[in-house]
């Protein structure tokens, strides 16, 4: 899906600001009460999270439907135009009415998807858009919630008579399979969308490197009748190179690749025209390739120094934020890191925009965490994920494809592996070979892989990188740094027989800032440097081991519960993004680590 852009043939309207909002009271499920809704709404701001703009708990803890509403008046000299109402991301599902009428339903949070108004919205017209925005997670969601028992972390799972009894009392509430927290409403941009009525649809873009040349093979759907010029722009505005057609493959003279900061992310402009239309779409060429233990960046191997991040911020919540993007990637250059892992959901497309222009690489993560319920229940023949998880593969696939920043997919997160390893392996192993058939580039495919017996896991080992998440010293042997290394390398041994490369894609501590110690231990500042610093070491001696991305970039917000007060702490910079000691401590060492040849 093209990303809304003005040009000479096209315009958007944004449609972010204040809108009217109402949480439902359980009476309406999702359809349109417009006495309700005048009764209750209040303003608030899109794009945002609702849960923590107002000073009141109902919002924090909502469960179900919610309410958005706002007017539209189409400008009068777009009625020759294509007009499409696109909505980055609404958490989790949603049904959009306009001027009263159903015209989208829509399951996924962490998406775009567009309506076309042909039919539904005229311009010169004012209308009325509602949005009826579910926050629930089940099984049958992605993120994954639980249907019953407890919360990630709660505490409800005491076999105490009194609080079995008293379960009845409790308010009907999310129980998220996953540790942050369940931010909802309209998280991302609402625009309107104007362009000719033939129009280009999509732009497919592969790069590749022969021979020292640069090329870039192409592929353009369009609807109407028309011809399709395709020009290569460089980074001074010169056209390079041009063709002919909706399809083909163009040599790039004196191509300059794209490579990982502080090297030239070098982009160009496809600047496509068709009937009436243009669109210009950003590219790089790079290779991306699996080859034994490298990952291969243009041929080189390169070392992953990054982290798995989340999409939070204060007041925010989810929700887009183009200033903490902009602080984000200026931190990430910083710390001498190259690259960071969208856990546990696809990010914002500006993000990716932003990432392609600032040479940082991205593992591209789908919204699929938390599949797992226990050594009881498979759930892979109880949950029904199946069909909106390849949905979602599907859109990200198409959403992200031409990104040179995006080098590998990573289908989830520390789903269940061990309990049921057999069906497992079925799951991921189609839903590998399915994410590869639709990437025109090809790159490698993972899921990363939780803590458990890796000795059952069959899935793990089957899949282009090992990604694993490991808390030796902080879940397990907690604080025994030297027990913690001993374990790590009995775990390592066996991952190198497996003869993967392997990113270890979690590892941390949390960490109070200000608390400090003269003697190291758990939550203090102190301990999280030397939790690194010893895990770091071992890493060090293995050359398989071909990337680090401690947990997590910045403190963030999840459930309340007895393991996290103020939410996670296993930040190397707070929420508010300040750096703690560990932040410091990677600094140093990731500006002396290469971003290839490290190891080799
Ligand atoms: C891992 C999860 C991550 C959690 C982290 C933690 O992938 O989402 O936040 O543990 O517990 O299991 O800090």
């Amino acid at each position: 899906m093209l990303y809304p852009e003005v040009n000479a043939s096209r315009s958007v309207i944004s449609l972010d600001g204040l809108w009217r909002f109402c949480l439902d009271d359980g009476s309406n499920e999702g359809t349109i009460n417009n006495d309700f809704i005048k009764a209750n709404a209040e303003l608030i701001a899109v794009p945002a999270s609702y849960n923590d703009q107002k000073d009141d708990l109902r919002y924090r803890e909502h469960y179900g439907w919610a309410y958005y509403e706002r007017e539209l008046m189409i400008p009068a000299n777009l009625s020759d135009c294509r007009l499409v109402l696109r909505f980055d991301a609404v958490t989790h599902a949603c049904k959009v009415f306009i001027d009263g009428a159903l015209v989208k339903e829509h399951k996924g949070g962490f998406l775009p998807f567009e309506i076309d108004l042909d039919g539904i919205a005229g311009a010169g017209e004012r209308h009325l858009i509602q949005v009826a925005v579910d926050n629930r997670v089940s099984h049958s969601t992605l993120p994954v919630g639980n249907e019953e028992g407890t919360a990630f972390f709660g505490s409800d799972n005491a076999d105490v008579p009194s609080v079995e009894a008293a379960k009845v009392w409790r308010k009907k509430r999310n129980l998220p399979n996953f540790d942050f927290f369940n931010y909802a409403g309209l998280n991302r941009s609402v625009r309107l969308c104007a362009m000719p009525r033939e129009y280009i649809e999509d732009i497919t873009l592969v790069p590749s490197i022969e021979d020292g040349e640069g090329y870039v093979s192409y592929s353009v759907s369009t609807v109407g009748e028309g011809a399709v010029t395709v020009d290569i722009i460089d980074r001074e505005g010169c056209a390079v190179a041009s063709a002919q057609g909706a399809s083909g493959r163009i040599r790039i003279p004196g191509c300059h690749f794209w490579n990982p900061w502080p090297d030239d992310p070098y982009l160009y402009t496809a600047h496509v025209s068709f009937a009436s239309d243009c669109y210009d779409e950003r590219f790089g060429v790079r290779t991306v390739a699996v080859k034994g233990h490298d990952f291969l960046i243009n041929g080189k191997p390169f070392f992953f120094k990054g982290f798995g991040k989340h999409e939070d911020s204060a007041i925010h919540g989810r929700g887009f934020d183009l200033a903490y993007a902009v602080k984000d990637m200026s931190l990430i250059h910083w710390l001498g890191a190259n690259s960071f892992r969208t856990s546990h959901y696809p990010y914002a497309e500006e993000i990716y925009r932003l990432a392609d222009e600032e040479g940082v690489v991205i593992i591209d993560e789908t919204p699929a965490v938390g599949i797992g319920a226990g050594d009881k229940v498979d759930p892979y023949k109880t949950f029904d994920i199946r069909e909106h998880h390849e949905d979602v593969i599907r859109d990200l696939v198409a959403r992200d494809k031409n990104h040179p920043s995006v080098v590998m997919w990573s289908m989830g997160n520390e789903p269940d592996t061990e309990h049921f390893p057999e069906s497992a392996r079925d799951y991921w192993g189609s839903l590998y070979e399915f994410t590869h058939s639709l990437d025109p580039q090809d790159r490698p495919v993972t899921f990363v892989c939780c803590q458990n017996n890796y000795e059952k896991d069959l899935a793990t080992r089957e899949m282009d990188v090992v990604c694993i998440n490991r808390y030796y010293g902080w879940y397990n042997l907690s604080g025994d740094m030297d027990a913690a290394c001993h374990a790590l390398n009995i775990e390592l041994d066996f991952w190198q027989e497996v003869g993967k490369p392997l990113i270890m894609t979690e590892y941390g501590a949390d960490t109070l800032p200000g608390f400090h110690l003269t003697t190291p231990e758990m939550f203090s500042e102190e301990f999280q440097v030397m939790y690194y610093d010893r895990i770091n070491k071992e890493f060090d001696k293995r050359d398989f081991v071909i990337g680090e991305h401690p947990w997590n970039f910045a403190d963030f917000n999840t459930i309340q519960g007895v393991y996290r007060a103020d939410g996670n702490r296993k930040g190397l910079l707070t929420r508010d993004r300040r750096p703690k000691l560990a932040a410091h401590y990677f600094r140093e060492r990731w500006n002396k680590i290469a971003n290839f040849g490290y190891k080799r």
